[in-house]
């Protein structure tokens, strides 16, 4: 059987490839409109924004065969915005174009007092007895990452919704054409096993009317690799201790990327962050060992894979120029969900403070306009400066801190760094949050650099201060040593996620120990891969 795909060209495809490839099946590419009707089945996996994409359909002649395909009733898959593609508009589109309005009803933005975007792992409430469903255990998660959902008008469509604050719907199904806002490709052996049954039943259509509820959205565990060359040459996974990756004049070797993502995703792990810490000095396009890295690991790792490290504007020695959004682009096509944006997010921050505007071609704002916000993330490097009042440091975000300074300073206030941790600025971590959530940010990844590697417990304080100030989803990074350090995070702070790398590097607290322990302490958790 021959799997046709549909790529309109925006967002990690590669992962949908991979798991048709690992169900044994071939891919065929859509390359012209013909392509869509000679399909056997057809697959449609979109992800970013909802106007470039019909825009883009549009452009390519893509749209009427679609329709015609879809009126037949013949086996297709949307994913994510290729659910919503088949709806009759979305309000993240002003441009008029048309959209494909195979089921009536339009595409909202989430109103909620909860974080958007919506990223996570979040249970199905399943509303039919579809085959599509057949041999996926009843208290799945499925991975979502977005910020709109569909409201159909027709219930009768509906295969599954799903609780974020109120009742969304999370899937659809009338008759061989099927749609999730969750993304099967990404949601481990369980969404694996979904596409498996879209390629293999041979009776898609779903038959009665069941109410089966689902679980709500887990706190994610996420398991971080930073990875840079060694003195050999070597691309090696290491960890430092406050930044400083060198133990007795040598770059710590703590095992191979690649192996040591597919070992996390088997334990459990609900995303991988890959930091390439090298990044912000070597132009990252020449760095094909790190784009290696993700096209091997997203041959096996199916969770969410983040990348971080030397997403800005280059110019190469020939005096080539290429954007950050060509960076991105490279790393999205090589298999990477998200990327992660360090250095440059401060110089973005610190000129949209001064001025007042947005540019519309910082690093943050392009790749979010075509990748959508989600795929945006900001990884802040802070360290502790402490005051003895507020009023010493007036112009930045200052907190009484419980663990008062080396003269006994009860205040405190978070100061960012680039170029990882070597050079400080005068900005705040808050103030930077804020900023980048301003330009499009979906995700901020907050590091700390008093407690990375201490095993000491996560800068509580650090992550209400920044939580508090935004509303999209906060990672907890820096200073884990234990299990108890998650659930401090969790019972104390709202983070949507904890990340660590040292202690899962190490051997010394496995991922399912952690879920475990959270579980214990009724914090909701996915079980397995
Ligand atoms: O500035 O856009 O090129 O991005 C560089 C990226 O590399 C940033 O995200 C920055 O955090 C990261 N980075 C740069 N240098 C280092 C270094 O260690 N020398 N690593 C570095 C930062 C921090 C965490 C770490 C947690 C958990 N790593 O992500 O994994 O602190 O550690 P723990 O659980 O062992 O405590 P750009």
């Amino acid at each position: 059987m021959i799997i046709t795909l549909l790529d309109y060209g925006a967002g990690n495809v590669r992962s949908v490839v991979n798991a048709v490839e690992k169900l044994g099946q071939t891919i065929k590419p859509v390359t012209r409109p013909s392509d869509i009707l000679d399909a056997e089945k057809l697959l449609f996996p979109g992800v970013g924004n909802y106007e470039s994409m019909i825009r883009i359909l549009n452009e390519k002649n893509y749209i009427l065969p679609l329709q015609e395909y879809l009126k037949a009733d013949r086996p297709f898959f949307g994913i994510c915005l290729g659910m919503q593609a088949l709806f009759e508009g979305s309000e993240e589109d002003f441009s008029g174009n048309e959209s494909l309005g195979v089921f009536k009803g339009r595409v909202k933005r989430f109103t909620t007092r909860l974080a958007v975007p919506h990223i996570g792992w979040n249970g199905v409430n399943l509303k039919k007895e579809s085959p599509v469903f057949t041999g996926v255990p009843l208290d799945t998660k499925f991975y979502f990452v977005h910020s709109y959902h569909i409201v159909p008008e027709d219930e009768s469509v509906v295969l599954t919704t799903t609780n974020y604050e109120y009742e969304f719907v999370s899937s659809v199904q009338k008759g061989n054409i099927i749609g999730t806002q969750f993304h099967p490709e990404k949601s481990g052996t369980a969404g694996i096993k979904l596409l498996e049954n879209f390629i293999y039943q041979k009776d898609l259509s779903a038959k009665k009317a069941i109410d089966i509820k689902g679980k709500g959205l887990s706190k994610r565990i996420i398991a971080c690799l930073d990875v840079r060359a060694n003195d050999q040459g070597d691309l090696v996974v290491t960890k430092g201790d406050q930044y400083d990756v060198r133990q007795k004049g040598n770059v710590r070797n703590l095992g191979k990327p690649v192996e040591l993502a597919k070992r996390y995703y088997e334990e459990g792990a609900d995303e991988i962050t890959f930091l390439n810490i090298t990044g912000f000095r070597d132009f990252p396009l020449k760095d094909l060992p790190m784009i290696d890295v993700l096209e091997k690991t997203s041959q096996n790792v199916f969770v969410p894979l983040t990348i971080g490290g030397g997403i800005r504007d280059y110019t190469d020695s020939n005096g080539k120029t290429y954007t950050a959004l060509d960076v991105a682009s490279q790393y999205f096509r090589s298999g990477a969900d998200k990327v992660s944006i360090g250095s440059d997010a401060v110089y973005i921050a610190e000129l949209y403070l001064q001025t007042g505007k947005k540019t519309g071609t910082s690093s943050i704002e392009q790749i979010s306009k075509v990748y959508g916000n989600q795929a945006v993330v900001i990884s802040i490097d802070p360290k502790r400066v402490y005051v003895t009042s507020p009023e010493d440091a007036k112009e930045h975000h200052v907190i009484k801190t419980r663990f008062p300074g080396p003269n006994d300073e009860a205040y405190c206030w978070y100061q960012c760094t680039v170029q990882g941790g070597r050079t400080t600025r005068n900005l705040d971590a808050v103030a930077l949050a804020k900023a980048c959530q301003d330009l499009g940010a979906g995700e901020i990844l907050l590091n700390c650099i008093d407690k990375d590697g201490t095993n000491s417990g996560f800068d509580l304080e650090l992550i209400n201060a920044v939580k508090n100030a935004v509303s999209i989803p906060v990672i907890a990074s820096s200073g884990a040593g234990c299990e108890e350090h998650f659930a401090q995070v969790f019972e104390n702070t709202s983070a949507e996620a904890a990340l660590a790398a040292g202690i899962f590097h190490r051997k010394e607290v496995p991922i399912l120990n952690v879920k475990t322990y959270l579980a214990n302490r009724n914090i909701e958790v996915r079980a397995t891969i």
